[in-house]
């Protein structure tokens, strides 16, 4: 007997397919993810997966944080791609497939697909309307490219429709997405690129160098409280998706640098005490009590190349900025 549900037997099934597993009604929580959420609000130190952050006005709040003076991972990783666009094609050599999880407005996704003269385009994001939306006008911007986009949560695996061609693919995650993860999180998700870019593919990442603590606590606590607004708006996407009352507004931002583990961490910090209900149950919070919404890792790059080893890539290259604020790698399989 295995002790495999039916739900991921099918799952199975569907991968095997290439087909996406079934995906819950917009704005419902599937029972796992219900599960996911309940448990980590009712740990001891209550805690909300990042992924969270994303509804529609969670990415709309995103985007306009990548437009703020203090946040300069955007802007320096756009610098980088356009500065040595030349290299960095050169190094990716002519890839046919680029494959983007976590596509989000698919700016990047247009600059990269025209510099390395992609043929198709899979953008992968677990926010699906906001990223129809972007595929339509990435169609419009390069209308030779097949662009289509796979709404889906990538901490679960991707799952690429069957007709993606499987040559000369790059798998592109930039924007320091993998800085949410823990180091054994973000390995086992580089694995998985690795897997994804099969044998004559690559990757080309983006991440975030250490640097200095002031400018790093600003980009995440900006005077205009964008990220304030971004932080707490998870609350009401998890009162959607579970059916809780947080009361958002009730809720401090909290961002600082955690030195021990070269990561910003995101909290929200109760403004008073709070009782918070939802169907089933629910958890009283002091005042000052905290949740634990974001870490942000900050890689030094020869610990990141290090990462990329471990995950079966094989040669690496590397370009910064001037500042050494931020990194991109190539990584061929
Ligand atoms: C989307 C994970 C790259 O860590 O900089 C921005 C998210 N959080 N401001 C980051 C974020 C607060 C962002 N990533």
């Amino acid at each position: 007997m295995s002790a495999v549900s039916p739900l991921a037997r099918l799952d199975g099934v569907l991968h095997h397919l290439g087909l996406a597993p079934p995906q819950p009604p917009a704005g419902v929580a599937s029972a796992a993810e219900r599960g996911e959420i309940l448990a980590g609000l009712l740990q001891p130190q209550a805690a909300l997966s990042p992924k969270y952050f994303y509804d529609q006005r969670g990415s709309e709040l995103f985007e306009a944080i990548t437009r703020l003076p203090e946040y300069y991972p955007t802007r320096t990783e756009r610098a980088l791609l356009r500065r040595h666009g030349h290299a960095i094609a050169q190094a990716v050599g002519p890839a046919r497939v680029v494959i983007e999880p976590g596509a989000g407005n698919c700016d990047k996704a247009r600059e990269l697909c025209a510099l390395v003269r992609a043929t198709h385009f899979v953008g992968v994001d677990i926010s699906a309307d906001y990223l129809r939306d972007a595929i339509a006008r990435l169609r419009v911007a390069l209308p030779g490219l097949h662009a289509r986009a796979v709404g889906a949560d990538i901490t679960r695996g991707v799952h690429l429709p069957p007709d993606v061609p499987g040559a000369r693919r790059l798998v592109f995650y930039p924007g320091s997405s993998i800085g949410n993860f823990d180091p054994p999180q973000a390995l086992a998700l580089l694995r998985h690129m690795r897997e994804l870019a099969l044998d004559d593919g690559g990757l080309l990442i983006g991440f975030d160098l250490p640097k200095d603590v002031a400018v790093l606590e600003a980009a995440y606590d900006d005077a205009a409280g964008v990220t304030a607004a971004f932080n707490r708006n998870a609350l009401a996407h998890v009162n959607r998706l579970v059916g809780s009352d947080f009361v958002p507004a009730q809720w401090r931002h909290r961002a600082f640098f955690n030195p021990h583990a070269s990561r910003i961490e995101m909290h929200l910090e109760a403004a008073g005490p709070q009782r918070v209900r939802w169907p089933g149950g629910g958890r009283d919070f002091a005042a000052g009590e905290r949740i634990h919404t974001e870490n942000s890792y900050k890689y030094p790059l020869p610990d990141f190349t290090a990462l990329l080893h471990d995950a079966g890539f094989t040669r690496t290259q590397a370009w910064t900025d001037d500042r050494g604020w931020f990194a991109m790698v190539h990584a061929q399989a």
